[in-house]
């Protein structure tokens, strides 16, 4: 058993994920909608320390100003009597029909200028409550076809659009990070920006590259059949990771936004040793949808697993780093050796080429026998998470 999730564990889930009726491309609503203030209450009831949502999650598109007001009020009760936080907020750019070719990079200049309208409002909102971070995920920025989309072009406006509404939260003087959302395809065939590597190689072409991260999900990355570990650790490198969705996925099929956990077990301790001794102190999200079979017994239960998993690979990944047998093995396997640099302090050229030992006398036959031992490592993990040790 893991232990109960508390405030500091920075736990926060999306208002779309528990509530999710799980109507889908097959099949209608299987739950009741969920009453956002219902959200709070039961998450803050099992120790999640955030909630999260889409404009269109909490106040129904197109609502009057003051139902809208009337929405915010009653979750803002919720939020004031639980203690919950707002620590993201983001904007639904995909759902209305009025942007099936993309918000930000719709062929229509009309649509762009209304999404770029609909994301200004709700940066406003995000900064009333108190957010640190805006996600932007552009689910239908992309193409079924390459005959429709300019990609030069689209991705000029998508710069356009995301240093606009950066350069808005500079000179409105919000406290607010911008990050960015990749995925590499659904709902569109292709989606632009489609990893973390493209989207970070996007955001050092910005005006405004300083309040611009990313918020990498572990289910898109892997539906691209890419290392979730290996991007979040260039993330992080790059000082990049500013929020993170968590979830699971089986390789790359449907976007299946699994319980964390739930999906490659192996990948997902890795992830959460990183996270949690790679100095990222960033919400731990939850981006997930409850299974279509379960009822809301069912979808409080997946919550839980979510936060429950978290800290049992948590637990799991100290025990690890902590045990002898796994220090000697990173150490014969020459693992802390790369965290020294290949060049001595101020060493030229000309230096490396008068080291005899670094070429002329050195035996990359003899160097080649090497083992490196990485078998014993990846199976002393695996001994670890499966409570083995
Ligand atoms: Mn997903």
């Amino acid at each position: 058993m893991a232990q109960a999730p508390t405030r500091e564990d920075k736990f926060s889930f999306g208002l779309w994920t528990v509530g999710w009726q799980a109507n889908d491309m097959f099949g209608p609503a299987s739950r009741a909608p969920l009453d956002p203030v219902e959200a709070v209450h039961r998450l803050s009831d099992l120790g999640a320390w955030g909630i999260t949502f889409h404009d269109d999650d909490l106040i129904p598109f197109g609502s009057a100003d003051a139902e809208r007001a009337r929405h915010l009020k009653r979750f803002q009760g919720a939020l004031d009597e639980t203690g919950l936080v707002v620590p993201m907020v983001t904007t639904n750019l995909f759902s209305h029909p009025v942007f099936k070719d993309g918000g930000l990079t719709s062929n229509d200049r009309d649509v762009r200028r209304y999404a770029l309208r609909k994301v200004l409002r709700n940066l406003d909102l995000a900064a009333e409550l108190g957010a640190s971070t805006f996600v932007l995920w552009g689910g239908r920025e992309g193409s079924e076809t390459d005959a429709s989309k300019d990609v030069h072009a689209a991705l000029d406006r998508y710069r356009e659009g995301i240093d606009f509404l950066a350069q808005y939260v500079i000179d409105q003087g919000y406290g607010l990070r911008l990050a960015l959302e990749p995925k590499p395809n659904e709902p569109r065939g292709d989606i632009l920006l489609p990893t973390i590597g493209h989207a970070l190689a996007f955001i050092s072409t910005l005006d405004n590259h300083e309040i611009v991260g990313v918020n990498p999900e572990v289910g898109h990355e892997q539906m691209a059949g890419l290392n979730i570990v290996h991007g979040i650790g260039q993330a992080l490198w790059q000082g990049k990771l500013f929020h993170i969705d968590l979830n699971g996925q089986r390789g790359p099929r449907f976007d299946q936004d699994l319980v964390f956990g739930h999906g490659d077990v192996l990948s997902s301790f890795f992830l959460v040793d990183l996270l949690e001794h790679g100095g990222y102190d960033g919400p731990r999200h939850f981006d997930y949808k409850p299974l279509r079979t379960e009822n809301m017994d069912g979808v409080w239960a997946s919550a839980e697993a979510n936060m429950a998993s978290y800290l049992l690979f948590a637990e799991r990944a100290r025990a690890f780093r902590a045990d002898p047998e796994v220090q000697a093995a990173l150490d014969a396997a020459l693992v802390p050796e790369l965290a020294t640099p290949t060049l001595n302090e101020g060493e030229t050229a000309a230096d490396l080429l008068a080291d005899r030992s670094a070429f002329e006398d050195f035996d990359p036959d003899k160097a080649a026998e090497r083992g490196y031992g990485f078998i014993r490592l990846s199976q002393l993990a695996l001994e670890h998470l499966t409570g083995a040790r």
